[in-house]
Formats: structure tokens, sequence, C-alpha cells
């Protein structure tokens, strides 16, 4: 145990996991940090990223809120008159245009979902309705996948499989689970485990494979397919577990028993062999755990491919069991209506483009304002994300902002997008107040890690919870007469609070307005300052009523005090807390049909009419497939804003074949014009044997450029936004046609 009071625990926040970690501070600087060996999911472990988180807590900070100038320029104004002005603009756009004209875009980066959890009451206060935020441009296909296919999201168990299969992921680099980096190499060591990867790279994880499937760039979709066919043909599916648990083989079998494998095997460019050995390495295997990402959510077929990788792990009956797939419990936030994740549900607008999972798809939202439809977008709410650099076509999204009547970001930094808002409201950064993330998916011990503020916060910022409840008292929707007797419950204590809280949500106006009521009722009373916590309480027992068996095995009790016992803990587990405590039953009693069903016909349509479909071929104008945004040891979306916290690839090189190189007379740190439809940029190489031919790719996060010149390429001034996928909208950064010229030979 830890006595020493200089280490205050916290969590990395560059990427999903969120590792715990443990910092000395200096004044406002993160001046040590370490692993917390008390953090239950990540356990002590980090990578080389967490320890330069200081270049975060310190760089391109605001420190009062802004107003555009005519000129362009900005001018500090008080919170007073920043909070009354957007009301006033917000609430004439919805007089004149309706609520629904105000997008709502973001809400939490890779660690910080807490502040978005209130925005659903500000989104409710001005009517607004449509939102969306960057699952919409990566993950959305896969949960429309997941929704008909299981009717619930899951995840795997990397650490206890005996298979462990990535498709376009390269968890090496950009983790995805607890401590990946050293379950990687424990697989890799053992001889009676296989790790296999899908990529056209050999990524840090393909090194560390036994099989590595080097597939043409875009053609997964004829891999998955052979290795499908392979399952079916050489009868390999689990037949008895298909019997007992699935529904639908019946058209899907016929599909893939006339996979021609060794023709999709040559379209991919695998031996046919290795494609062969993993669908029997496969069907082998006590479990398997499967992991598909942006190589292929990102890329040409996408949502079918999801489908297909799906099929994978389901015919051979790898879920709900120690090392396959589960469905994690779930703490999260209240209020917010996720729409239909299965997409039959609204459609966006002006484009009319499937809403999934409550969310727009991103490479539509240009298109929903750079027109004249009644409908367009006229205000925008951007919250702790960076669409003018994240999203596909900078420049088309940057004019979209423009063309706004109103756009509001709320963000630590002077971004991208920031530059292009009326208004921009600064927040504490991650260290300096409570946080959290609900990107908890452990399994069978599910976890939760409300982070406390190790640094105060600067005079001057106001945090996301905050914002909200202005926002939302300044439109009206909420004040004083509904606050006071909830005040004098919560003076009662809890129970009584309850009693008084509950009776309101029957109230579907108020519930979305829930997470600010909680917040000026109970937050007030929660100890040490964590008033943004205020709205775990209703998701704690929420939890506590969706997963009772879960929570209490986690020794929480049960009814109405588990979710007390739990809200508690939230609020003292300074380290992070086990909050579910499951047995492998558990990922069954979470779907909402006993059975799994691979019948989705438009989907497998697609699959039956491959042989006829055009594989992705080269452009004889762009001969290279650019993969546009690879994840490496020093890339962290755009929060590092900070280009000197690069200790290796600082200049964001592009990664060409050692085959290109000779072709073009080229080699590491020469310079070259890349150019793709979108857009062209000059950047220096780096070459290797780790691609294939015709193969590049470029980082991500790179090109910022707020403070003195841009470093690097922005990926998404060579992307665009038509380049999407047919069922969702998702893009196609992993598939960007693209062409080299040589600019000039390094100086030797
Ligand atoms: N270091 C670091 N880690 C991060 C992040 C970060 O910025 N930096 N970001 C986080 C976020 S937001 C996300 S979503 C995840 C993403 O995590 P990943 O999806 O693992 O990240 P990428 O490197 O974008 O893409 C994964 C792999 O797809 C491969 N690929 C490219 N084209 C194809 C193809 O045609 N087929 C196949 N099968 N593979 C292909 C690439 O070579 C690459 O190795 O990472 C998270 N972790
Ligand atoms: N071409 C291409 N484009 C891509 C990708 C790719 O692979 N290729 N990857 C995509 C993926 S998977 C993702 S997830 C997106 C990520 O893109 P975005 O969703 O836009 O998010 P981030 O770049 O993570 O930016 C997070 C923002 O949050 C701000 N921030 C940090 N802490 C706080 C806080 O406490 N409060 C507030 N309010 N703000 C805070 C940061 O300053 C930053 O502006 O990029 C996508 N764009
Ligand atoms: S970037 Fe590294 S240390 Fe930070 S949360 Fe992710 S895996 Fe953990
Ligand atoms: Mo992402």
């Amino acid at each position: 145990m830890n006595a020493d009071a200089s280490w205050h625990p916290t969590a990395c926040i560059l990427c999903e996991c969120n590792c715990g970690i443990e910092v000395q501070v200096e004044g406002r600087s993160l001046v040590k940090i370490r692993g917390d060996k008390r953090h239950p999911a990540s356990a002590g472990y980090t990578c080389n990223k967490a320890l330069r988180l200081d270049h975060y807590q310190n760089a391109d900070r605001l420190d009062s809120p802004l107003r555009r100038r005519p000129d362009g320029t900005f001018e500090r104004i008080d919170w007073d008159t920043a909070i009354t002005e957007i009301a006033a603009r917000l609430t004439g756009i919805k007089q004149q245009y309706g609520g629904e004209t105000i997008f709502y875009y973001g809400g939490g980066g890779q660690g910080n979902h807490l502040g978005g959890a209130y925005s659903t009451a500000t989104m409710a206060a001005f009517g607004a309705r449509y939102r969306s935020s960057a699952l919409a441009q990566e993950k959305t296909g896969e949960f429309w996948v997941n929704a008909r296919m299981l009717g619930a999201p899951h995840r795997a168990d990397f650490e206890h499989c005996e298979v462990a299969l990535f498709i376009g992921k390269n968890p090496y680099q950009s983790h995805g689970f607890p401590r990946a980096r050293s379950v990687l190499k424990q697989i890799a060591k053992d001889p009676t485990r296989s790790l296999i990867v899908v990529d056209p790279v050999r990524s840090d994880t393909a090194e560390l494979a036994d099989f590595h499937l080097q597939v043409r760039p875009g053609t997964d979709l004829w891999l998955l397919s052979a290795l499908a066919g392979t399952l079916v043909q050489e009868g390999l599916v689990d037949s008895d577990w298909i019997a007992e648990h699935v529904d639908g083989y019946e058209s899907v079998e016929p599909v893939l028993r006339t996979v021609p494998v060794a023709e999709y095997a040559r379209i991919a460019d695998v031996p046919e062999d290795l494609v062969r050995n993993v669908a029997r390495r496969i069907a082998r295997a006590d479990s398997v755990a499967v992991y598909e990402d942006l190589g292929i959510q990102m890329n040409r077929n996408s949502t079918v491919a999801s489908y297909v990788e799906k099929l994978l792990w389901v015919l051979t009956g790898n879920f709900g069991k120690p090392g396959t797939a589960y469905v994690p419990s779930n703490l999260s936030a209240i209020g917010r209506d996720r729409g239909s994740p299965a997409g039959e549900g609204p459609r966006s607008p002006v484009v009319s483009a499937p809403i999934i999972s409550g969310l727009v798809p991103c490479n539509v939202i240009a298109d929903e304002v750079l027109t004249e439809h009644p409908a367009r977008y006229r205000a925008m709410i951007v919250e702790s994300s960076n669409p003018a650099h994240s999203l596909a076509e900078s420049a088309r999204m940057r004019e979209a902002l423009d063309a706004l009547d109103l756009c509001v970001v709320i963000d630590v930094a002077m971004t991208e997008t920031a530059r292009h808002a009326d208004y921009v409201l600064p927040t504490p950064t991650q260290f300096e107040k409570f946080e959290c993330t609900f990107f908890t998916f452990d399994f069978p011990r599910n976890i939760f890690h409300l982070r406390h503020p190790v640094l105060p916060a600067p005079p001057g910022l106001l945090t996301e919870p905050e914002i909200h409840a202005r926002l939302v008292e300044e439109s009206g929707a909420l004040g004083e007469e509904d606050y006071a007797p909830l005040r004098s419950a919560a003076e009662q204590g809890r129970e009584a609070f309850a009693q008084a809280f509950l009776p309101l949500m029957a109230d579907p106006g108020m519930r979305r307005l829930a997470p600010v009521l909680l917040y000026r009722t109970l937050g007030p009373t929660l100890p040490g300052g964590a008033e943004a916590a205020a709205v775990l309480w209703a998701a704690a027992h929420q939890m506590a009523l969706a997963n009772a068996d879960g929570v209490r095995n986690a020794g929480y009790g049960e009814g109405l005090t588990a979710g007390e016992r739990l809200f508690d803990a939230i609020l003292s587990g300074a380290h992070g807390i086990v909050t579910t405590d499951d047995t492998y039953d558990a990922s069954w009693q979470r779907l909402p049909r006993p059975r799994l069903n691979v019948d989705l016909p438009e989907l497998l349509e697609v699959v039956a009419g491959l042989v006829d479909r055009p594989a992705p071929n080269p452009d004889p104008e762009f001969p290279f497939v650019l993969s546009a945004g690879e994840r490496r040891a020093f890339t962290a979306n755009t929060i590092m804003r900070d280009p000197t916290w690069r200790k290796r690839d600082a200049s964001g090189d592009l990664r060409l074949s050692t085959a290109d190189a000779r072709v073009l007379g080229i080699d590491s740190g020469d310079r070259v014009r890349l150019t793709t439809r979108a857009g062209s940029a000059e950047v220096q190489v780096q070459v290797t044997d780790a691609m294939r031919a015709g193969h590049i790719s470029l980082p991500n996060g790179f090109g910022l450029t707020s403070t003195g010149a841009a470093v690097g390429v922005a990926p998404n001034d060579l992307t665009r936004t038509q380049d999407r996928d047919e069922w969702v909208g998702t893009p196609w950064h992993k598939y960007v046609p693209a062409r080299i010229e040589v600019v000039a030979a390094s100086p030797s």
C-alpha cells in the first residue's frame, strides 16, 4: 500500500483504456507519473504515452470565454455575457427555425465522459434533437450488426483466450483492452495459444503473431468470406452449439458453402493454405477472442465485413464462456435517447442518413449544413471534440462551421474547431476536475473509476456540468422552483431524495433535464466538491437494477441499498472500483433474445453476390492506397497538442515499402508530395519492409495548427466526405487512393 501522500491517483486519458496512474504535482504541472498498482483494471500497467501527460495539461490552454469579432479575431468576455448571449441566440434559432436545427457534436474524448453526460439537458432545454460523435465515423457499422445479431454490444476476453484474432487492429500501439502489450506478449510466447493478425502492414502486433494474413488493402470482405467459407466447407462449424443457440443458420449455410475460397484468397493476396490453416486453428480452439477495428471499420465494405467477422466466432461457438466474446455490464449516463441501434428509427433531416445509436453519420454533417434545405442545421455545440480536424474533408467541415448561424465550442484548448467558433468556452483539464470514462467493458469483473482532481482548476474556467446547468437555467427550462423541493429532500438524506426525485422521472421532458436537476440539488451535498458526480447517483441505481446479480457478487447487497452503496463506493474509490462481478451466464442474460441471429438478409445478399463485386483496385491516376490516420507510439488523436511530446517520429512520416522506395528512387528522410482526390501535402518518408508494395500510411493526430507552424500532415486534408460506407456512412480513411511525387533528396 502506498502511504506517500504526494502521489495522487488519477488516470491516463490518451486512449479508452484509461489506465490508472499516480502523479506528483508541482505548481500547475504533473512532474512525476507512474502506473497505479491499485487500479482494478490496469494494475500498475501503462504504455509509453502516459508519462508524457504534462504536455496535455499545459498546452494551448484557454483561460477565458472568447467571442468572435466580425474581423475573425477573438475577444475575452466574462461568463455571464457568454452564457446570456449564447442562450439568447439558441433561443432565437429555436423560435425561428425549430430547436431541431441545433446540432450537438462530441461529448467526450478518450477519457472524459462526465461532462457530456449533462449535455442531454442542454439539448432538451433548447429543443435540440440531432447529435453525433466520433463513434459515428468508426463504430456505427459494427453497432448496427451487433444490434441485429446479438441485440447488445460485446467485447472479447483476450486475457484468457486460446486464440486471439485481430482484424484491422493493432493493439500493441492502440490498446483497446487492459494491459494490451503484456497480454499480447503472453499469448505470443505460449506455444498452446495463437495470435492471428489480419493487416496489410506487418504492425507491431503482426510482428508477434503466429499467423499474419497480410491482406491486400480493402479486400478484407473477400478474405473473411474465405475464412467463413472454409469453416462451412470443411465441416469446422460447431453444429451442436449452432442448433442450441443460433437462429438463421439455414440461410447462411448455403451462401458460405459456395464461397470460392481459392479465388477469394487470391483476391485478398493471401496464400490459400494460410487461409485454410487459420480457419482450422480457429475451429480447433477451446476459445477464440476477436477484435475488429479501424483497419476494416474505416475501409471499403466495412459494415458487411463486420458481419462476416462476427460469423467467424458465432459459427464456432465463441460466445459466453471464458476467453470468448461477452456482454459487459454498463454504467452510463441517464436521460439520453440512444435512438434505435438497429437504424430503423429516425433519419437525418437533410440527406436522410440512418441514425444509429442516436448518432448522425459524421460524413454527412457537412452536407446537412451546406445546403439551402429548410431543415439544415443552423447552430452547433461542439464539446470535447475537434471535428474541424478529425472528420473527413476538413476544408469542407470548416466551411460548414463557418456557414452556421452559431457555433459554440467547449474545450480546454484553442483547437482547429475552436478557431471557427462564435464562442469558445474554456474548461479545466481532466486533472483539475472530477472525471470518468463510460468506456468500461471489462468482464467478468467490470470496473468504474471516478477520478478526483489532482490540481486545482485555474480561475476563470467552468466545468462542463456547470456550463450546461447555466445554459439550461438561462433557457428557463429549470429554476429555483424545480430545485427547492429536491434540495430540502436531499437535506434529509438520500432516501428522502430518491422519493422526491423518482416520481419526476415519469415525465420524459424532466427525464432529459435530470442531469442538471441532480447536479443542482444532490450535487452540493456530495463530499469533497464532487457535484459533477451527481449524475452517477442515478447511473449507479440503474446499474444495480439492471445487473442485480453482478452488483451483489461485487459486494454491494440488494435492491435500493445496492445502488446507494455502489454510488458511495464510486465517490470514495479514487483508485477505481469493481462494479460488477459476473458469472459467464450474464452475457446470455443481457441479450434481449435468448438466441443469436445470423440471418441479416441484406448483408448476406452482398456476401452471396461477392463473386460479381469488383474488388477495390488501384486507379492508374492514384496507384497507391493511403491509410490516413495510423495509431503509432506517439499519436493520441488531437488530445496532445504540443508536438514536443513525441520522442520518436517527430514529423509524422509517410511509411512506404522498400520495393516502392526503390522504384521511386527515394530513401528514408526524403520528402515527397502526396496527392489524393481531396488535396495534396508535402511529407517526409520512412522506408520500411513492414509495408506492402502499393500501400502507404500516415499517422493520426498530426497537422495541428493552433500554435506555431503545423507539424506533419493533417490526414483529413486528404480525405473526402463522399467516400463512405453504403450502409451506415462510415468513412474509408484506410483506403484513400493517392499518388506520390518526389520532391527532394535528404541532405546527406
Ligand atoms: N497510440 C494511440 N493509440 C490509440 C489512439 C491514438 O490516437 N494513438 N486512438 C484510439 C482510438 S480513438 C481508436 S478508435 C483506436 C484505433 O485502433 P486501431 O484500429 O488499432 O488503429 P489504426 O492504427 O488506425 O488501424 C489499425 C490497423 O488497421 C490496419 N489497416 C489498414 N488498412 C487495412 C486493411 O485494408 N485491412 C486490414 N485488415 N487492416 C488494415 C493498419 O495497418 C493498422 O495496423 O486506437 C485508440 N488508441
Ligand atoms: N483520417 C482519419 N481521421 C480520423 C481517424 C483516422 O484514423 N483517420 N480516427 C478517427 C477516430 S477513431 C476518432 S475517435 C476521432 C477523434 O477525434 P475527436 O472526437 O474530434 O477527438 P479528439 O481528437 O480526441 O479531441 C478531443 C478534444 O477534447 C479536448 N479535451 C481534452 N480534455 C478535455 C476536457 O476535459 N474537456 C473538454 N471540453 N475538452 C477536452 C481536446 O482539447 C480535443 O480538442 O478522430 C477520427 N479521425
Ligand atoms: S495511452 Fe497507454 S497508458 Fe494511456 S490509457 Fe492508453 S494504454 Fe493506458
Ligand atoms: Mo476512435
